[in-house]
């Protein structure tokens, strides 16, 4: 059972300036909603994608931290459909080292989820994370895949994991409380064109492309794997990622936190041997054994998104890889052209900022490609109220 369609009704992405926020206003876009309201801290000129036809709220208009901001973005936009995604968040590089920082994107939750209580929302979508899951569980790289009963009882990722439990509780006592239509997804490592590359936030499977095309163009035909290799994960590829966030939101009776995951198993080293056939070299493998590593194992299990929905992320590993390598291939070679050397983010540098940031200082905000078609930010002029 799903909820009516309605292309006039106000769409809400908090975060629409990051990866996967950018991606589902652009689906939104395609579908022919009218209302939609993009809304990221991030100066424009900062986002990944800008689309033209949105209500695009960023700089301090977007800035969700402060609930006044909160409040005037759901003024006057009662039964609106929320998503909220907007989170100081990145790979294990990150996360391991900015705990405070990861822990208060809670603040974001709590006031969204008051002013969209306040005014009346028809639904308010959470994206959690698989972060929540008990970490005896995934002590092995032949990981027992994660049922969503396996997130309690709760000890998660340290940081960022007990911010989305707490938060994914907070959505269910709204809810309970006062009827605030919440729904929860579990992401598992969400990768794809127009997200983090370098910097310090990027994923396994960004890094690994990174890594991967920089030893292919400047001839060291090496890479430095995080840990021993052998850890295993899956990962879901963005438009997986957008289908299952509306399926989940519009559902009218499933309300419990559900996985959006792959349930493709796989190792960092496999993982590396996929982006090496991409572009077709064979690299000498280092492995930085005192680098972070995160769990052991960890895969999604499906049972209960396929029970649902009859359906489940299913495009393939190698198929997004391709073409995640071939968007970060042309951001790479633009900015630093074939044979320069990209100065790989150390973690351990002391000059990293506490955006994680590397010494590169290149990804002070990300780089400035747009979807075809749409006018690089900060050309256009910003609808922002
Ligand atoms: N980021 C990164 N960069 N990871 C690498 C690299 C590299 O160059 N080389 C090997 N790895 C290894 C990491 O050590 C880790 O064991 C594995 O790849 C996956 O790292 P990741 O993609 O950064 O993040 P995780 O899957 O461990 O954790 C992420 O899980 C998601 C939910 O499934 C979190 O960082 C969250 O972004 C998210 O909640």
């Amino acid at each position: 059972m799903a909820s009516r369609i309605d292309r006039n009704q106000p769409i809400i992405v908090c975060g629409g300036g990051g990866f996967i926020g950018g991606h589902l206003v652009a689906d939104f876009l395609k579908q022919g909603y009218k209302n939609v309201v993009s809304v990221d801290k991030k100066p424009l000129d900062g986002w990944y994608q800008v689309h033209r036809g949105v209500t695009n709220l960023g700089g301090p208009k977007g800035d969700l931290m402060n609930l006044d901001v909160c409040r005037k973005v759901m003024k006057g936009r009662a039964g609106a459909k929320v998503y909220q995604l907007a989170a100081d968040m990145g790979g294990m590089g990150f996360i391991e080292t900015h705990k405070a920082e990861c822990m208060l994107s809670v603040m974001i939750n709590t006031q969204m989820l008051m002013a969209a209580k306040e005014v009346g929302v028809d639904r308010f979508f959470y994206a959690s994370s698989a972060c929540v899951y008990n970490a005896d569980k995934q002590r092995n790289a032949n990981v027992t895949a994660l049922k969503e009963e396996d997130a309690y009882p709760a000890m998660p990722e340290d940081g960022y994991g007990w911010e989305k439990l707490f938060s994914e509780r907070m959505c269910r006592h709204f809810r309970e409380d006062f009827g605030t239509q919440a729904r929860v997804a579990r992401f598992h490592n969400v990768y794809g064109p127009f997200g983090t590359w370098e910097g310090g936030r990027e994923k396994a499977p960004a890094a690994i492309c990174r890594k991967v095309m920089n030893a292919k163009h400047t001839g060291k035909l090496e890479i430095e794997i995080w840990g021993d290799g052998s850890q295993t994960r899956s990962f879901m590829y963005i438009t997986d990622c957008v289908k299952g966030i509306q399926a989940i939101t519009n559902h009218d009776t499933f309300v419990e936190p559900i996985n959006l995951g792959s349930s493709e198993l796989v190792s960092i080293n496999q993982l590396v041997s996929i982006a090496e056939d991409i572009a077709g070299v064979k690299l000498a493998r280092k492995y930085k054994l005192d680098a972070p590593k995160g769990v052991a194992g960890r895969n999604s299990d499906n049972t209960l998104i396929q029970k649902v929905f009859g359906w489940e992320p299913d495009t393939r590993l190698a198929d997004g890889m391709a073409k995640t390598y071939e968007w970060i291939e042309g951001e790479y070679l633009a900015k630093y052209g074939s044979g320069k050397k990209f100065v790989e983010f150390n973690y351990h540098d002391k000059g990293h900022d506490s955006k994680g940031h590397g010494k590169n200082g290149t990804a002070k905000k990300p780089a400035k490609s747009k979807p075809a078609g749409k006018k690089p930010a900060g050309k256009k002029k910003s609808k922002s109220r």
